[in-house]
């Protein structure tokens, strides 16, 4: 092999060696720069004759091109293989998955709600809500709740400002009045045909809402859920009133094996009152008597207030806990959980 065709050889094994570029560079320094080899061959040109170096010359020129080719190949490898472990490093894996979007939910006590609300509202009750800021009259007097009554006091009942010494405003106790409010409206709306004789249609409505008492503890928060039945007509009875709870209670908690008890009890605003109990017969929960509500039939005092004659109309009513139904519903032991926000509670009843 002659002596440019090793020099060629040598300078294509000395790129295949440079492992950067930096390498290359300095490798190709060797052969091609100022004092390298190709430089060096030309400069042992000067003592040949014009043809000598007219053949040397071009022989020269053929091994600094095949050395040159050979670079430009290495530096183009060099530069492909960096960037392919740039684009390595930088992968993106377009067929993993989206992140999803949190999915929200209703409130455990939301869904009770909503179950209430179709329930009763399958057997003809509508649905009336409210303000929770309330006036003395609609949450007390009206209900027949004596001037002394304990419910009253600041001790059990928070007052808010703008009413009068006479008239307070106070976050509702209950949500009664918002069936007070609706009875007059549906009576006054009807008054014509309760007057000629004709009769009112039956006042058949629920109230569910929030509601709100001085009281805090594992079974009791300031601010609870409160949904009040009011069932109104000439010939309504309290076995009416048994058989529409008792069909609730059952399509409430999904269970035939379910029964009722109505125990005497005392409400200002009914009368005779009762409280409602029920047992379930199968069930994690069976055996025990669970208090679900208050009932009774409606105090003649507030068949008046509602503008009735307490001779001619007769009315049931009763309060549940939609906090305690849930409660009993899912097995929750603690009140204040619904109230904590805690997503990881909450997100169990998604
Ligand atoms: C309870 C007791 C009750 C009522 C609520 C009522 C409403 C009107 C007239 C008469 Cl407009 N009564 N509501 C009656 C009896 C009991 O609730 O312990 N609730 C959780």
């Amino acid at each position: 092999m002659n002596e440019l065709d090793a020099l060629v050889d040598s300078a294509r094994a000395g790129f295949a060696q440079a492992a950067t570029p930096a390498d290359l560079e300095n490798t190709k320094a060797q052969f091609l720069g100022k004092s390298g080899r190709i430089t060096e061959l030309m400069k042992g040109m000067a003592a040949l004759s014009v043809d000598e170096k007219k053949s040397r010359g071009a022989a020269i020129n053929q091994a600094k091109q095949a050395i040159e080719a050979a670079l430009t190949a290495r530096r183009q490898a060099l530069a492909d293989a960096e960037l392919e472990v740039q684009l390595k490093a930088e992968a993106l894996d377009v067929t993993l998955p989206g992140r999803q979007r949190g999915q929200g939910g209703l409130h455990p006590v939301s869904l009770t709600l909503e179950r209430i609300e179709a329930i009763f509202g399958s057997m003809g009750f509508e649905v009336a809500e409210g303000p929770e800021i309330e006036s003395d009259w609609f949450n007390f007097t009206a209900l027949n709740t004596p001037e002394d009554h304990p419910a009253r006091s600041m001790h059990d009942t928070f007052y808010v400002e703008g009413g009068s010494d006479k008239a307070p405003n106070l976050l509702r106790t209950h949500t009664s009045p918002m069936q007070i409010r609706h009875a007059v409206q549906h009576v006054k709306r009807h008054r014509a045909a309760i007057d000629n004789g004709t009769g009112m249609p039956e006042i058949r409505v629920i109230a569910p809402g929030r509601t709100y008492r001085v009281d805090s503890d594992a079974t009791h928060s300031p601010m609870f859920h409160q949904c009040e039945g009011l069932w109104i007509g000439e010939n309504v009875s309290f076995k009416d009133l048994k058989y529409v709870f008792t069909d609730f209670c059952r399509t409430f908690f999904e269970s035939e094996d379910l029964v009722l008890r109505f125990r005497p009890s005392f409400f200002p605003f009914t009368e005779p009152s009762a409280e409602i109990d029920i047992q379930f017969q199968s069930g994690p929960l069976a055996g025990r008597w669970l208090e679900v509500a208050g009932s009774g039939q409606v105090h003649p005092n507030v068949v008046r207030n509602m503008g009735l004659d307490p001779e001619r109309y007769i009315g049931f009513a009763f309060g549940m806990g939609p906090d305690r139904l849930t409660m009993l519903r899912y097995g929750v032991n603690d009140l204040r959980l619904f109230f904590d926000g805690d997503i990881r509670f909450l997100s169990q009843f998604r």
